[in-house]
C-alpha cells in the first residue's frame, strides 16, 4: 500500500515567507494567500470554510445570550430539566444593615422620637391633623353640590382646584416637579416604555406557554410538575387572563382563549364555588372582557354565571353564604362555621351592580346593596373599621375586636370608594363610610417603624396594637391615590406616597427583592432593621397589590421612580419565580436567593392582575384604561364608570 496522495486529516499550514522572497507589498501578499489557498485540497478548503461558519454562528449565539441577560432575563431557559428550579444568575446582596441615625432610604420620612413607654408610640401630627371624617365629608359634599351652570370643583391633592367630573389623569407634561432620580428625557422614556411593556408581554407569553401546555382549560398551572390544579373546574386562569391579553394586544392568545370560552366553558356543573372568588375573577373577568371587546359571548357567559351565584343570598339575614353549588342552585357556609368573611360579602358589589345595569334586571344590584346597607348600620365597628367576620344567620359581626386592612377585611374599604366612583359619585353613604374608615386607619392602625420611620398599617386585637402588615394591605396606597384623584383630601395622597414607599421597602429589603406575604415592623428604639419576617410568612404568591398601587401612583403623579420600582420587581419575579418550561411559580422563601423553594403554583391573579398592572404601569398612555372612565374591580378587571344619564343607583 502506498500512502494516499491526499491526507485524510486537516493540515493548514501558516508557513513563514521563503527566504529571499520578502515583499511587503499588499499585492504580493494577496497573491501569496490566494496561491496557498489554491494549493489546499478541496476537503481542506471545505473544512476551513466550515470552521469559519461555525465560529460565526457561535459568535452570534453568545452575543444574543449576552444581550438577553442584559435585558434582565434569566439564563434558566438554557438549564437542564433537572435544575429548572429558579437558580438566580447572581445572588441578591442584602444592603448593609442600617445604622441608627443614618438616612439610607430615598424619600425617608422624618424620624420620630420614640417614647420608652410600652405599646405603640403616638404618630406624629402630620398624619393625624387633617380632621375627622364628617368634616371632610362636608367639604366633599359642599364641593359636590353643583349649582346650575357651575363646575364641580374641590381642592385636589395637588393643591390646585380641579374639576371633579373631568378629574384630570395624571400630571401634564412638565408638571412633575419632583426631583426624582427616575426623571429622564422624552426619548429615553419612549425607549424604556417600549422595552418594559414588551418585557411584560414576554412574561405573559411565558406564563401562558406553561398554562397552555400543561393546564389548558383548568384552573391553575402547576409549572414545576408541569400539571395543573383544580379549584372550581372553570378554567379560572384562562378567564382571569382574558382582558389582560386584550389590553396587552396578544391577539392570537386571546383568540384561542375565546374559542375555549365559546366551545368548552359551561357553568352547568355540579360544583361548589366560592361566591367572592367566582365573582371577582370570573364574573368580573367576563364583564370587563365584554366591555373591552363588545363581544356578546362574554356578556352571555357573565349573565349565566351571575344568575347561578344568586342562591348564595338566600339566607336568613341576606348576608350571603360563602359557597354556592352553581349546578344545583344550593348554597352553604363553610363546613366549620356559619360565618362569612366581611371582605368577601362586601367586595362583590361592583360586579353585581354592573350586571344589573347591563341586563336591566335589578335583582343583582338589590342583593348586594342590601349587604352594604346592613354592614353600614352594624354595631361593632371601630371608627369605621370593620371586624373580619359576619354571621349569615344573625347578620351581626362575629369575632369582634380585631381590626386589619389585610386579609378578610381589605377589599371592604376598596369597594366603598370604588362603588362611589362607579355610580358617578352620588352615593354618599359609601363615601361617608370610606372617609370615616380612613380616619379610623390613621387613628388606630398607622405607625412608624424604627430606625427608618417607615409608615405602615398594623393591626389591632382587642385594644392591643400589632405591627403586623400583610402584603395585601399594599392595595391601600393605590386606593388612597384614587380617592385623592377623585377630589378627596390631599393628605390621602400624602399617606398614599408614604405607604407606597413602605410597600416597596417590603420588596427591596428582602434578599430576593420580592416581598413576603406578611411582615412585622420593628418599633423599638435601637432596632437595626425596620422589617422582620417570620419563617412562616416568607412566601410570595406572585401577588399584585404593590404593583397595582405603583400603577395608580404613577398615573397620578407621573413620578418615574414608581415605574423604576416596578421594573425592579418585575426583574426579580423573572429571576426567582420563572420556570424554564413555562409559567411562574409562587415561592416559599423570599429570604433565600439561592433556593427560594418553589411552591409549584401559578395563581390566576398573576395573569389577571400582576402582569396587567405592570403593563399599565409602564405605559405612558393614560387613555389605556382611563381611570376617569373605568374602575378596576379587586381582581383588576376594569368596569365602566356609569355615565351620568344611566339609571340611578338604588
Ligand atoms: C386577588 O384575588 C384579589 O386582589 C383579592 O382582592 C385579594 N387577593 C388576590 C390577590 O392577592
Amino acid at each position: 500500500m502506498h500512502a494516499p496522495s491526499r491526507p485524510d486529516y486537516v493540515s493548514i499550514h501558516f508557513t513563514g515567507q521563503q527566504p529571499g522572497s520578502y515583499n511587503n507589498g499588499k499585492q504580493w501578499r494577496r497573491q501569496s494567500y490566494w496561491r496557498k489557498w489554491k494549493q489546499l485540497s478541496r476537503l481542506q478548503r471545505s473544512l476551513f470554510l466550515f470552521m469559519l461558519v461555525l465560529l460565526f454562528i457561535c459568535g452570534l449565539a453568545s452575543y444574543s445570550s449576552v444581550t438577553k441577560q442584559l435585558r434582565g432575563f434569566t439564563v434558566r431557559e438554557q438549564e437542564t430539566e433537572s435544575n429548572i428550579l429558579l437558580k438566580p444568575i447572581k445572588p441578591h446582596v442584602l444592603p448593609e444593615p442600617v445604622k441608627q441615625g443614618q438616612d439610607p432610604l430615598a424619600e425617608q420620612p422624618s424620624q420620630r422620637k420614640l417614647s420608652n413607654k410600652r405599646g405603640p408610640p403616638v404618630l406624629p401630627n402630620r398624619l393625624q391633623k387633617k380632621g375627622n371624617a364628617s368634616n371632610i365629608l362636608s367639604e366633599v359634599k359642599a364641593a359636590d353640590i353643583k349649582k346650575e351652570g357651575e363646575e364641580e370643583r374641590v381642592i385636589s391633592w395637588r393643591g390646585a382646584v380641579i374639576d371633579t367630573v373631568q378629574a384630570t389623569e395624571g400630571a401634564k407634561d412638565g408638571e412633575n416637579k419632583e426631583d426624582s432620580p427616575g426623571n429622564r428625557n422624552i426619548n429615553q422614556s419612549k425607549v424604556l416604555e417600549t422595552e418594559r411593556m414588551e418585557a411584560v408581554r414576554e412574561s405573559f407569553r411565558h406564563a401562558w406557554k406553561g398554562y397552555k401546555e400543561y393546564a389548558w382549560g383548568h384552573d391553575e398551572l402547576r409549572p414545576v410538575s408541569r400539571s395543573y390544579s383544580e379549584w372550581f373546574g372553570l378554567g379560572l386562569t384562562l378567564i382571569d387572563a382574558l382582558d389582560t391579553m386584550w389590553i396587552l394586544e396578544l391577539k392570537q392568545e386571546f383568540e384561542e382563549a375565546r374559542e375555549w370560552v365559546a366551545s368548552e366553558l359551561t357553568f352547568n356543573k355540579n360544583v361548589d364555588v366560592n361566591l367572592f372568588e367566582t365573582t371577582i375573577r370570573i364574573l368580573g373577568g367576563l364583564l370587563s372582557t365584554y366591555h373591552l371587546t363588545g363581544d356578546n359571548l362574554f356578556l352571555d357567559k357573565a349573565k349565566d354565571v351571575g344568575s347561578r351565584l344568586m342562591p348564595a343570598f338566600n339566607t336568613q339575614s341576606k348576608i350571603p353564604y360563602s359557597d354556592v353549588n352553581i349546578g344545583k342552585g344550593t348554597a352553604h357556609p363553610p363546613r366549620w362555621t356559619s360565618d362569612s368573611t366581611v371582605a368577601e360579602v362586601t367586595s362583590i358589589q361592583l360586579e353585581f351592580r354592573e350586571l344589573s345595569r347591563l341586563t336591566q334586571d335589578p335583582q343583582y344590584q338589590a342583593a348586594v346593596a342590601e349587604v352594604m346597607n346592613q354592614v353600614h348600620k352594624l354595631e361593632g365597628k371601630l371608627d369605621g373599621l370593620v371586624p373580619m367576620f359576619i354571621n349569615t344567620n344573625s347578620g351581626q359581626f362575629t369575632h369582634q375586636g380585631i381590626y386589619t386592612l389585610g386579609a378578610r377585611a381589605d377589599s371592604y374599604y376598596e369597594y366603598l370608594l370604588k362603588q362611589w366612583i362607579q355610580g358617578g359619585k352620588k352615593e354618599n353613604q359609601f363615601l361617608e363610610d370610606y372617609l370615616q374608615a380612613i380616619e379610623g386607619v390613621k387613628k388606630n392602625l398607622l405607625q412608624k417603624s424604627s430606625p427608618n420611620g417607615l409608615v405602615f398599617v398594623g393591626e389591632l386585637s382587642h385594644g392591643q396594637f400589632s405591627p403586623k402588615m400583610d402584603h395585601l394591605v399594599c392595595f391601600l396606597p393605590g386606593t388612597l391615590a384614587l380617592g385623592a384623584h377623585n377630589g378627596l383630601p390631599a393628605d390621602h395622597m400624602d399617606l398614599a406616597k408614604e405607604l407606597m414607599h413602605t410597600c416597596y421597602q417590603m420588596y427591596v429589603q428582602m434578599e430576593t427583592g420580592l416581598s413576603p406575604e406578611i411582615v412585622h415592623f420593628n418599633m423599638h428604639q435601637g432596632s437595626v432593621r425596620d422589617i422582620e419576617v417570620k419563617p412562616a410568612d416568607r412566601h410570595n404568591l406572585l401577588r399584585p397589590e404593590t404593583v397595582e398601587s405603583l400603577f395608580y401612583l404613577y398615573r397620578f403623579t407621573k413620578d418615574r421612580k414608581y415605574q423604576d420600582w416596578g421594573w425592579k420587581i418585575l426583574q426579580n419575579f423573572n429571576k426567582y419565580t420563572k420556570v424554564s418550561s413555562g409559567g411562574y411559580t409562587s415561592i416559599n422563601n423570599v429570604c433565600d436567593p439561592d433556593y427560594p423553594s418553589p411552591r409549584d403554583k401559578m395563581e390566576s391573579f398573576f395573569l389577571g392582575e400582576t402582569l396587567k398592572y405592570f403593563y399599565l404601569l409602564f405605559s405612558e398612555d393614560a387613555d389605556l384604561i382611563s381611570l376617569d372612565k373605568y374602575v378596576f374591580n379587586t381582581e383588576a378587571h376594569p368596569l365602566p364608570i356609569w355615565p351620568p344619564a344611566e339609571p340611578q343607583p338604588l
